[in-house]
């Protein structure tokens, strides 16, 4: 917890990868190489990448540990939220997680990258499709990107991501 305090008050930029499990949240950590950095919290590892550190939060409807939770995005400067494009049985339950996001009032300045995961699964959906399915619509006044990847399968993504940090 002082590690959090102070660097809340070094006004550190943070940044937090978040979707349900299974959306390849932890693949992409991998894949882009972040720096971990486990002396400044062993029981949540926190990355270091592009100036800024990040956290990886799983969601999985845990509203009693939600509070908790809300440390890590309150006041960030960035959500990056992973669905799995191929996983249509829990898109309102992704949906479900983002419009709480969106609507949290710690997050009110966080600029929001949504990556669709997992283009390269047969049948999956396309990134049109998704932003319907989550009603991006409905956030006219937000910042948000869509973009739609495999991070597996491809390696384009990455500079999107910088992009998406460093614009
Ligand atoms: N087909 C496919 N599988 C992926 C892709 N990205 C991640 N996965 C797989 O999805 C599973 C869950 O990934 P993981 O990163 O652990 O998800 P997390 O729970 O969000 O951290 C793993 O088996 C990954 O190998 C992708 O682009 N395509
Ligand atoms: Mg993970």
């Amino acid at each position: 917890m002082g590690n959090w305090a102070t660097s809340w008050l070094q006004g550190e930029r943070r940044g937090v990868i978040t979707g349900l499990d299974g959306a390849g949240k932890s693949t992409l950590v991998l894949s882009l190489q972040m720096e971990q950095d486990l002396m400044y919290s062993p029981q949540w590892p926190s990355y270091k990448y592009c100036g800024c550190r990040w956290y990886e939060v799983t969601l999985r409807g845990q509203e009693r540990i939600r509070p908790l939770l809300r440390m890590y995005w309150t006041g960030a400067s960035y959500l990056i939220f992973v669905v799995d494009l191929s996983d249509r049985e829990r898109i309102l339950k992704a949906k479900y997680e983002l419009h709480l996001l969106l609507a949290d009032e710690g997050l009110s300045d966080a600029r929001i990258l949504i990556v669709g995961n997992k283009n390269d699964v047969d049948n999956c959906m396309s990134g049109s499709e998704l932003i319907d399915k989550l009603d991006l619509h409905e956030y006219t006044n937000r910042n948000w990107e869509v973009i739609e990847c495999s991070v597996t399968k491809q390696s384009s993504w990455k500079q999107q991501i910088d992009d998406f940090i460093l614009a």
